[in-house]
């Protein structure tokens, strides 16, 4: 483990938000924590029960495994445990998880000093998660809503909600995520076209700077957004698409209930055509 001798400067004690000196050890590569024991055990609880769900389920087929929700009539009561409460407890101890793993972020930010901009982009994805089966579920009044764990049964989930507005395309919020994905993956080409062109040369070839990142695009378009705006490009692109992606999945229902192709009947009702 030569990379560990290396990292020795960097384990700095402290800046822990609960426990003081307590977890503040590494195991290995890995800095613990509070966080990292508390991440540990409600993964480990939250795959226990999705093993033990499966047990009780009617196939091992990893394709078909499934533990759903509760059943719309039981709204946002708990459920008995075969009846959608292991999919109930499963998910406090996802969200548990994600968000212990946040933390544990923070932790390791305070510790080097840097920014907490790892944290901050991993909480979009918390947040949209939390949307699908939690926020949701509330809007609705039922936890039923949730999506079920299962690979292939998240799959009809989306087909059959994304049908019960009839097409999902057509969903405004959903066109905004898309479009941002899409972008996200020009700019992630882009970027990594452009680095590799500079920084792996070929053989008894020096490296180029970034006066030459620049001075491609300069020649190329006409502008270049720079090494360190690229990436605040592709934070800001990322997390959009995330972000529209729990809009766009929000809306559906607690604001849309129809059709969404049905929604932009606003335009042809504009005044300026009659
Ligand atoms: C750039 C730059 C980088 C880059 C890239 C660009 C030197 C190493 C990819 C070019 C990116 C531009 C012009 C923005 C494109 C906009 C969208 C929405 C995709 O200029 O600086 O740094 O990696």
């Amino acid at each position: 483990m030569a990379l560990l001798n290396y990292e020795k400067k960097y384990r700095v004690r402290g800046g822990t938000l609960i426990g003081g000196d307590l977890f503040d050890f590494w195991v290995g590569p890995f800095y613990v924590g509070f966080f990292g024991v508390l991440t540990a055990f409600f993964a480990g609880l939250g795959t226990v029960l999705i093993i033990w769900g499966a047990s009780q389920g009617d196939t091992w087929n990893v394709w078909q495994i499934n533990i759903a929700p509760p059943d719309l009539s039981y709204g946002l009561a708990l459920a008995p445990l075969m009846e959608g409460g292991l999919w109930q407890i499963i998910t406090i101890c996802a969200i548990g998880a994600f968000g212990s793993w946040a933390l544990r972020e923070v932790e390791i930010c305070n510790k080097l000093g840097i920014g907490y901009h790892v944290p901050f982009a991993f909480s979009f994805a918390i947040f949209a998660y939390v949307t699908l089966v939690v926020i949701r579920p509330l809007l609705l009044g039922a936890w039923g809503h949730g999506f079920p764990y299962g690979i292939l049964s998240h799959l009809d989930w989306v087909s059959n909600v994304g049908y019960q507005y009839l097409h999902f395309h057509y969903n405004p919020a959903h066109m905004i995520a898309i479009t941002f994905f899409f972008t996200t993956c020009l700019a992630l080409a882009l970027h990594g076209a452009l680095i590799l062109s500079s920084v792996n040369p070929a053989k008894d070839e020096e490296i180029k700077t970034a006066e030459h990142e620049n001075s491609y695009f300069r020649d190329s378009i006409g502008y270049s957004v720079g090494t360190l705006g690229i990436h605040r490009l592709g934070v800001f692109l990322a997390l959009s698409a995330v972000f529209w992606s729990a809009v766009c999945i929000v809306i559906s229902g607690p604001v849309w209930t129809r059709g969404w192709p049905e929604w932009w009947n606003w335009w042809l009702s504009l005044p300026f055509w009659s």
